[in-house]
């Protein structure tokens, strides 16, 4: 069999225990600063932070490493502008009846609607699309394995490095989430929308939710054994 080259591993770093808790408390506390917002300001965002973001989450780790994902970063008004529209449509006939009675009891806490306005307002919406095949390299057609697994813990390292970097976010989810595809010039065969980030500044009038910050204790989630 083929032997495949490693190098060492040059960039782990070691802290004291006592270091060690003090960085897992000062990330818990950063994480708990971080709220989907339904107000954005319009308020510009530079690119080159929207694209370290991007780095950050493709730094993921993914099935095969295959990093079966890829992101649309839309600024443009015209753009924002259709996707609006395109949700808000959408939107509209799930909270018209679609959804269901018990879908709808559940969002209620939330107070979302099928108003949208944040879809234009915010600078940067990121839409995260997961592919079918490919492969380390662009180019490559395999097939993927863990998907869903990979473009989610992308996702999820994208939301905390728009947070790191000071932005207020959304995880926004339309459904069907199809005209993204169309919208973003996507290859609709082997790609798929996951998800779209809205990110920007929080507008003025920025709430959270007070069901958003139940959130359950250590006892109810994990266990040690
Ligand atoms: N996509 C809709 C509905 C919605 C669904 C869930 I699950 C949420 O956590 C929040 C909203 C909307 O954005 O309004």
């Amino acid at each position: 069999m083929q032997k495949h080259a490693n190098v060492p591993l040059s960039d782990f770093v070691e802290y004291s225990q006592q270091e060690m808790l003090t960085r897992a408390e000062d990330f818990l506390a950063h994480c708990k600063r971080r709220h989907s917002i339904r107000s954005f300001s319009d308020r510009a965002v530079p690119k080159e932070i929207i694209e370290a973001c991007i780095k950050a989450a493709a730094s993921a780790p993914s099935g095969a490493n295959h990093q079966p994902w890829y992101f649309v970063a839309i600024n443009s008004a015209d753009k924002k502008k259709q996707i609006r529209e395109a949700a808000e449509q959408l939107e509209n006939s799930f909270y018209e009846g679609r959804a269901g009675d018990e879908w709808l009891d559940a969002l209620k806490p939330l107070g979302t609607d099928a108003q949208k306005p944040y879809l234009e307002h915010a600078p940067w919406l990121i839409a995260v699309f997961s592919q079918k095949r490919g492969g380390i390299h662009s180019e490559d057609k395999n097939t993927n394995y863990y998907i869903q697994e990979s473009v989610g813990i992308a996702t999820g390292f994208l939301i905390q490095a728009l947070h790191t970097a000071g932005l207020a976010t959304l995880t926004h989810t339309p459904k069907p989430m199809s005209f993204l595809t169309e919208l973003c010039g996507r290859d609709k065969d082997n790609e798929r929308p996951f998800m779209l980030i809205v990110a920007g500044y929080p507008g003025e009038d920025a709430t959270v939710p007070e069901h958003a910050l139940v959130k359950k204790p250590l006892e109810d989630i994990a266990t040690f054994i």
